[in-house]
């Protein structure tokens, strides 16, 4: 919970593998190799939801797994490989902001939950752009990332309303876009995100008010193809009520799953650095962009048959 974002997740997951890929001294590349795989294998049990981090070190792992002649030059693989998802991934954020902002209009009257840098991007480019808006960000219990939101929202000149989760659906009436990022995209279009996201779409859908989803390519789930469920993070109830409250509440057991699932019905738009999409184009992305296809699961696209 130190790095929030699934981007910057995956940003820091790649930065640490190159480290330790500089801390590694042998010759042998089968032990490089393995090490990487030891250290790939801790980060990616870090956190279960945002599939950002899976793609990520698939990404820069593939490298490693053609033929290099030493460990210098599969480390010289491998330090370009890190460089480029980080630059991607950096790139992919500023593209996200200028095509989300051209579905931001004069008037328009936004809502967002929880602490996206995509969806912040389109946000901030489209008032950079002159367009005239103002946004209602909701606090975000138990962690609070409201709070991070509302921040950057007031540094970039947005006029601002903070909510409690719970009175989402009682403003929606005056709000006509909804914009949210993404931890994780099913092959259905279906978006994992930070709990209440699937309220407030809901909320939206039923007040007619347009939802758009901020979401790198490399937050799209390829294992969803074969029907492997994106796992929902579960945090310890303590994140909600102190353990000094909870002990004398013997029959009480705290519930706190950090995500939710909205279905591709209630989303009218992702929007991807490749450009915005109806959820219902998922499946394309999971194989146009990140290179995966059914049966080819566990390879990296180089090394498909
Ligand atoms: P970006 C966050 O999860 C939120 O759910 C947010 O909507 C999503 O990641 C995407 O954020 P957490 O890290 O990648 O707060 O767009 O658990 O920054």
């Amino acid at each position: 919970m130190e790095i929030r974002g699934a981007g910057r997740i995956a940003r820091a997951a790649v930065a640490a593998l190159r480290d330790e890929a500089g801390a590694i001294t042998t010759s042998d590349l089968s032990v490089f190799r393995n090490s990487l795989e030891k250290a790939a294998g801790i980060l990616l049990a870090t956190r279960t939801t945002a599939v950002s981090l899976p793609n990520a070190v698939h990404m820069v792992m593939a490298p490693l797994s053609g033929d290099v002649p030493s460990v210098d030059a599969a480390r010289e693989k491998f330090f370009e490989a890190c460089d480029q998802f980080i630059r991607l991934s950096e790139n992919a954020v500023e593209r996200i902001g200028n095509i989300g902002a051209r579905h931001i209009r004069d008037g328009d009257v936004v809502m967002t939950h929880c602490n996206s840098e995509a969806a912040l991007a389109c946000l901030i480019r489209a008032h950079r752009n002159g367009t005239s808006f103002e946004v209602f960000a909701t606090e975000v219990r138990p962690r609070n990332q409201g709070l991070l939101t509302i921040k950057t929202l007031n540094d970039a000149g947005i006029q601002t309303s903070y909510i409690v989760d719970s009175a989402a659906r009682y403003f929606m009436k005056d709000i006509n876009l909804v914009v949210v990022g993404a931890d994780a995209v099913s092959v259905n279009g279906a978006v994992v995100n930070k709990i209440g996201t699937s309220q407030i779409a809901l909320a939206a859908h039923e007040s007619r008010a347009r939802v758009m989803v901020a979401a790198e390519t490399y937050k799209f789930a390829p294992r969803t193809i074969l029907g492997e469920y994106i796992e929902i993070e579960e945090r310890e109830g303590e994140e909600v009520l102190p353990l000094s409250v909870s002990r004398k509440l013997p029959r009480v057991r705290v519930r706190n799953p950090a995500f939710d699932v909205t279905p591709a019905e209630y989303i009218d738009l992702i929007v991807t650095e490749e450009g915005a999409i109806p959820p219902q184009m998922a499946y394309i992305v999971i194989r146009d962009y990140l290179g995966w296809h059914i049966g080819e699961f566990g390879k990296p696209p180089e090394n498909r048959a």
